[in-house]
């Protein structure tokens, strides 16, 4: 039996979202959509689904048994409690929310339903590559983590769409998460250095340079650049005690002409981790069939969130900015190095 799924923001993610499920993966159904849009919202919408005007019409319908977020912005937080206030799963776009105050209401919500039904979309935990890294660094067999060196670099971003403070409350929340997870550790605290202004960016502040102070006293360096223009090049390697772990890179065609040897790099985060949503979307799929979630929870979509905050904060005061956690529910997994 199909999982009937509801899809609610038919962007440029959710269309490739809605590509996945009705084109790639067995075992589900979108049988809505909805979007404030609700034009493209029938233009993308797959034979058959029912569109919806209202989210919350939407997430109430009774065909709908799973719920997956793409919209943008301030409607997130409204959107996840009505699937937590109905009991439906409900797989969540990055970022999780936009404020703390919102993070933490999502996370009361979820501990009073007494089961995970949210996961947020940090997909880097999916892809194969990362998995193998950590199950390096999980085996021990290179002594304990130190450093973390992320690098993430986008060609370019949206005109328009992209705006100065994402490089901080959008783009670096992968490279957060991602360290959480690859070290089992908390971030306590962030610094944010600017660099030498790049002239790509236009109007965009680019590049940045960030320090994420872990729990455990490991320290995780990020690149983020937003306007490299050759290509979306992403690496990360772990300098443990007694050896060095990292992604490698990924396989492509070895082209031989006039020019040289060289490798594609992918265009895009679409292309670069397409084996990675389809496997975050197969696992949402196999828990949402039970009722239930797995993968990043509530929980890593606060982490990020007030990440993306100090960084916005260690921008503007070139200092170092700490977090601060409330204490980890036990529905979220075991209580973090930094329960009070
Ligand atoms: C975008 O929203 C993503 O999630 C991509 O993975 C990231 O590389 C990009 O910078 C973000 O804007």
């Amino acid at each position: 039996m199909s999982l009937k799924v509801g899809v609610i923001g038919t962007g440029m993610i959710g269309q490739d979202h809605i590509r996945r499920l009705t084109k790639v993966l067995s075992g589900v159904e979108v049988v809505a959509v909805s979007d404030i849009d609700e034009a493209r919202a029938a233009e993308v919408a797959p034979a058959g689904a029912q569109v919806f005007a209202s989210d919350k019409d939407l997430i109430r319908c009774d065909a709908v048994e799973a719920i997956v977020i793409c919209s943008w912005g301030a409607a997130h937080e409204e959107q996840l409690l009505e699937c937590l206030a109905v009991g439906k799963p409900v797989f969540r776009e990055k970022p999780m929310v936009t404020s703390e105050a919102a993070a933490l209401k999502v996370i009361e919500a979820e501990v009073t339903f007494d089961r995970r039904l949210v996961q947020v979309g940090f997909m880097r935990r999916f892809e194969a590559d990362y998995r193998r890294l950590k199950a390096v660094i999980d085996g021990a067999t290179l002594g304990a983590p130190l450093m973390y060196h992320s690098v993430h670099r986008n060609a370019s971003v949206p005109e328009g769409l992209y705006t100065s403070e994402m490089p901080l409350n959008d783009t670096l929340v992968h490279d957060a998460d991602i360290a959480r997870w690859l070290l089992s550790d908390e971030i306590t605290g962030v610094e944010v250095r600017l660099p030498r202004r790049s002239q790509q960016g236009g109007e965009l502040r680019d590049p940045h340079f960030v320090l994420l102070h872990m729990a455990s006293g490991a320290l995780v360096d990020v690149e983020i650049s937003v306007s490299i223009t050759y290509d979306y090049d992403i690496l990360g390697e772990v300098s443990c005690e007694a050896g060095i772990a990292a992604l490698p890179h990924r396989p492509a065609t070895v082209v031989t002409d006039g020019h040289g040897i060289r490798q594609a790099i992918p265009e895009d985060w679409r292309e670069r981790f397409i084996e990675a949503y389809d496997q975050e979307f197969r696992e949402w799929i196999a828990a949402a069939g039970e009722g239930t979630a797995t993968g990043p929870s509530a929980w890593d979509g606060y982490a990020a969130t007030l990440t993306a905050d100090a960084a916005l904060r260690a921008a503007a005061s070139g200092g170092l900015e700490r977090i601060k956690m409330v204490e980890k529910p036990a529905l979220h997994g075991a209580p973090s190095a930094l329960a009070a």
